[in-house]
């Protein structure tokens, strides 16, 4: 086996990898390295599968091929893969969407007892934005009017989605230009898939434009729905204290883990861990209490709301399994791994599977349907007391280790925090920003990979960022793992902050790095963003904003159209493996230089995490400049770079540092093993 080290920078899933190892267990990164060289036509977006007259491929340096069977060239290839990406992604968080506002037309129906509109207010501001009658009304009232017309935003024919609304006019403007005005939600995800349909579109640059409506309607359509609904049922986020890593499971508890992405059964099952009921049964099996712990953006989702701690984030599924310690597993939908089910062999662990979209075979399968919620989370938890009996004490290996973080900031709760209960308001941030006490705001996001070391481009990112006085908020798994690396801890600014931003921090009382929530919680930041822009005096559209983006270590499909939207909302966004694009040098350029033009922000590939961090600082301090704001106000020391920096695992060469440096040759900038052109051609 490699170096462990070079693995993880989490010394719980250093010591999880020990054991796996000892134990003669594969896990995803075994996976990985039992792949070999992975596609190189796929690694560049040069495959096409989409008829089968082929599949083709492109080879990329005038060695053979050039055109698919049906004459398709590189540009429409690659432009048409990252199209169906981000319909995959976007129809993957607005399916999330659509089900939490069915929850909500439930509980306006009075048909279950598990669901209540928590927060009225919020239910409230949103009915008058979207003029929704609220005088004189109930709260189910309204929401069983508000259910409807969000429901209409998926499904809608004609006009334009409503949130678009919520940006600066020049993001509109911009978009009406490039023809990327979002129609409906599900219309734009099926379009995408037509547009790419064999011998339908095959122009790269209308390609693109149509993956940018698409992203835009995950963005401002799908996950801000999403995160406005489940603010309203399950209630808006306030700041709370919690804990994180794999050391929250409990040896003498009954441990339950939810795993994956919608919050409304995970929700419900706070409520049943804690029926004195269930309690008693739990007690008479031996167990001292139900612990309650999550994986992933389901994790993120009851962590923001009830303070729900979190075992791990993406590459520690299987890992928290082989604890031995949890009774249940439940899993609904995306970013589960396969694999786990597996496990069910070596360890008496019970998965769940809910979701009447992803059954998993092996699996305890529990259907979910909202109006019998309370009654399913009670038989799981059901299922997890008697499962504790079975659980073999010999095979239990829970590694110590387990951070505090603070989690629950929200768009609305950073307008309270920063002006005080009786002034909420922006502008102490943008006071503050405007000062060059803070430099600037970065979204840091997005998944684990295992061809980076696990956690180590998100640490090493933020903590630079953080060092040089730029306030990070945070996202899925990249806050799960700024979490185990205590940077969200309450004191974490004394720690790692630079001077300016350490006195804002000391002065209200935040960490440095604030956790939004889960991806589609994401659309919290574009909110956040459309605040600043309304308190003034930083910019009147995001592309002038000195804000940035990022995703070091992405995985996803999802994570591609939330790159997407935000570059297309004129945020710029650094992510860590390019796109697979760079078979077309001329997506590339229409990537960068077009969108540039069409949207005032681009991409950026930069595998080396203190790199990137280092690029989104000049992004922020270009842009500070355009606005003749000052430079930063305290200058940040310089620190040599560190072994702890060089994140990519076995990386030989940072790689190509900008999309349009992009080459077509060599190793692959993060560092996996890449086969060559035409090597899988002739299987
Ligand atoms: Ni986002 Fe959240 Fe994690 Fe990546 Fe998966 S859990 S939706 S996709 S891996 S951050
Ligand atoms: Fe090949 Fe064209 Fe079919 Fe794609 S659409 S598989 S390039 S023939």
């Amino acid at each position: 086996m490699a170096d462990a080290t070079s693995r993880s920078a989490d010394p719980a899933t250093l010591a999880m990898i020990a054991r796996a190892s000892d134990m003669g267990i594969p896990t995803v990164w075994d996976r990985l390295a039992a792949q070999k060289a992975q596609c190189r036509f796929g690694v560049l977006g040069l495959c096409c599968r989409n008829c089968f007259m082929g599949p083709c491929r492109i080879l990329p340096e005038g060695k053979g091929a050039q055109e698919g069977i049906c004459g398709a060239r590189a540009d429409t290839i690659v432009a048409r893969n990252l199209l169906r990406h981000i319909a995959a992604g976007t129809a993957a968080h607005s399916d999330h969407g659509r089900e939490i506002v069915r929850t909500l037309r439930l509980a306006a129906e009075g048909e279950s007892e598990a669901y209540k509109i928590r927060s009225p207010a919020r239910l409230r501001s949103l009915a008058a934005e979207y003029g929704v009658a609220c005088d004189g009304r109930t709260d189910r009232e309204i929401a069983r009017d508000l259910a409807a017309l969000l429901l209409g935003e998926f499904g809608k024919q004609d006009g334009t989605l409503l949130n678009l609304r919520r940006a600066p006019e020049q993001q509109q403007k911009n978009w009406a230009a490039a023809g990327a005005l979002v129609r409906g939600i599900d219309r734009e995800v099926v379009t995408g898939l037509h547009m790419t349909n064999m011998g339908v579109d095959n122009d790269a640059e209308h390609l693109l434009l149509a993956a940018v409506r698409t992203a835009l309607a995950d963005g401002w359509g799908g996950s801000m729905i999403a995160t406005d609904v489940s603010d309203v049922l399950f209630g808006s986020p306030h700041p709370l204290r919690s804990r994180v890593n794999l050391g929250v499971l409990k040896e003498d508890e009954v441990n339950i883990l939810v795993h994956g992405h919608e919050p409304s059964l995970s929700d419900v099952l706070v409520a049943a861990a804690r029926d004195p009921e269930l309690l008693a049964e739990a007690a008479a099996k031996g167990a001292k209490g139900i612990n309650l712990a999550g994986i992933c953006c389901t994790a993120n989702e009851v962590l923001m709301r009830h303070g729900v701690p979190i075992a791990g984030n993406f590459l520690q599924q299987e890992l928290a399994v082989m604890t031995g310690a949890v009774d249940v597993m439940l899993v609904d939908v995306q970013c589960v791994f396969p694999a786990v089910t597996e496990l069910q062999k070596c360890f008496h662990t019970k998965i769940v599977s809910t979701s009447p979209k992803a059954d998993f075979p092996d699996a305890v399968r529990v259907e979910f349907h909202e109006e019998q919620a309370m009654e399913t989370a009670r038989k799981i938890v059901r299922i997890a007391i008697e499962n504790y009996a079975r659980r073999d004490p010999a095979k239990v290996h829970i590694p110590k280790v387990e951070e505090r973080l603070v989690a629950g900031f929200t768009t609305e709760v950073v307008f309270s925090i920063l002006g005080g209960r009786y002034r909420p308001s922006y502008r102490p941030l943008n006071d503050a920003i405007q000062a060059g006490r803070i430099r600037g705001v970065a979204g840091v996001v997005g998944c684990n990979n295992p061809k980076f070391r696990h956690d180590a481009c998100h640490l090493t990112l933020v903590q630079e960022l953080v060092r040089n006085d730029v306030l990070v908020v945070q996202t899925g798994c990249s806050a799960i793992a700024c979490g185990k690396g205590a940077l969200l801890a309450p004191e974490a600014s004394e720690r790692i902050a630079g001077r300016g931003l350490r006195e804002v921090c000391r002065a209200v009382g935040i960490p440095p790095v604030l956790h939004v929530g889960s991806c589609v919680d994401n659309s919290r930041i574009l909110t956040a963003c459309a605040q600043m822009v309304a308190e003034g005096g930083i910019g009147d559209s995001f592309d002038r904003l000195p804000v940035a983006g990022a995703a070091p270590e992405w995985m996803s499909e999802k994570a591609i159209a939330i790159g997407m939207y935000f570059v297309a909302s004129g945020i710029n966004v650094v992510i860590g493996q390019p796109l697979p694009v760079e078979g077309s040098e001329y997506v590339v350029e229409l990537l960068t230089n077009l969108f540039e033009k069409h949207f005032g922000a681009t991409w950026t590939f930069q595998p080396d995490p203190l790199e990137a961090a280092h690029r989104i600082l000049d992004i922020i301090d270009r842009k500070r400049a355009a606005l003749g704001l000052p430079p930063p106000m305290y200058e940040t020391p310089y620190r040599p770079r560190t072994v702890t920096d060089a994140a990519p695992a076995g990386a030989t060469s940072p790689g190509p540092a900008v999309a349009s440096e992009a080459t077509l040759t060599g190793s692959h900038p993060c560092g996996a093993a890449v086969g060559v052109p035409g090597e899988l051609g002739n299987v």
